[in-house]
């Protein structure tokens, strides 16, 4: 084993650390890297906390953080962070608030921006994933901002995902639309100090009871008040009843069937040049060509080059 991955196994943060920027960057050297760390996990629990922005997610990441460890469980932290400008002051919020936890070796925090690329976040996210669950951390939180496709990958990823909703806003509304309903192993009713907590309940249970799931599991609604700690022993209570009562899907292949497919998607596409995809496209575009033949013209020239290579 190389140094870098012995000192990641023993926990070393500044190893960590390093292997995370790798990692962000898609460095060369990350794949041969998790390569060799990816035997050594299969132990964290990966739990997503996903919803709206502004939901109160990082209060409650930075409040779910703070329980376990003081039950002794070690954590990392994954915050997925959008480009968008309008969050810089959420981002900020962020810093401040798990501030508290930076002198604590048991906590690892890295912040990612998200990527245009599609399956760009997916990717990177698993990654850093397997990274802190090589380093032995017993729990890692994902925190994902933003309504849609991001919320889906994350879920793919996570053992067990929180969906963060709040009342008053017609977020119900929001999320039986952009789907994130049906990727909820529980729902966290977040400000529930606010008025229409219990109206909010009662439509999600409503939702609920007509639309069962493969696996029969019925997801638990809790209210939290995540910026006074409200709520937070039982949410954690939920989440550990899923993640030990289910097969973890990360071990049912469940997440492993779509990331490969990821994967597969991903290599293929970097081994095309951009340029000329996009003249491709232009052909297609004005009729002068099929996509049909395009894309198996493509596939024929990289395994040309790659059997030419080897
Ligand atoms: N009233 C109320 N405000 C909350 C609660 N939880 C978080 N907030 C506030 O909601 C705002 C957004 O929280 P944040 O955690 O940054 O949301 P995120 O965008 O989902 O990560 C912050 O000002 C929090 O202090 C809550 O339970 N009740
Ligand atoms: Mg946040």
């Amino acid at each position: 084993m190389t140094e870098l991955a012995e000192r990641i196994r023993s926990g070393d943060a500044r190893a960590l650390a390093r292997a995370a920027t790798l990692v962000e960057n898609r460095n060369p050297r990350a794949d041969a890297l998790l390569t060799e760390l990816f035997p050594h996990t299969g132990s964290a629990t990966i739990v997503g906390v996903t919803g709206t922005p502004g939901a109160g997610k990082s209060t409650l990441v930075d409040q779910m953080t703070a329980a376990w460890r003081r039950d002794g469980k070690t954590v990392g932290v994954i915050a997925v962070d959008p480009t968008s400008p309008y969050t810089g002051g959420a981002l900020l919020g962020d810093r401040i608030r798990m501030q508290r936890h930076h002198a604590d070796p048991g906590v690892f925090i890295r912040s990612m921006a998200t990527r245009g690329a599609m399956g760009g976040l997916a990717r990177a996210t698993t990654d850093m994933a397997v990274l802190f669950d090589a380093a032995g951390l017993d729990v890692v939180l994902v925190e994902t901002v933003g309504v849609g496709q991001d919320e889906v990958e994350v879920a793919r990823l996570a053992d067990v995902t929180v969906v963060v909703l709040t009342p008053g806003l017609g977020d119900d509304v929001q999320a039986i639309k952009a789907g994130i309903m049906e990727i909820a192993d529980i729902f966290a009713i977040n400000k529930a100090d606010l008025p229409g907590a219990a109206k909010l309940e009662r439509e999600i249970r409503n939702h609920l009871s007509m639309s069962k799931r493969d696996d029969c599991w019925t997801p638990p609604v809790q209210l939290t008040v995540a910026h006074e700690g409200g709520g937070i022993g039982e949410l954690l209570a939920a989440v550990a009843a899923y993640a030990q009562g289910r097969a973890r899907k990360a071990q049912s292949g469940v997440l492993w069937r779509g990331r490969l497919r990821e994967m597969l998607r991903d290599r293929l596409l970097e081994r095309m040049p951009a340029a000329e995809l996009d003249r491709a496209a232009e052909e297609v575009a004005e009729r002068r060509r099929d996509p049909y033949t395009v894309v198996e013209e493509m596939l024929g020239r990289i395994f040309e080059k790659e059997s030419g290579a080897s």
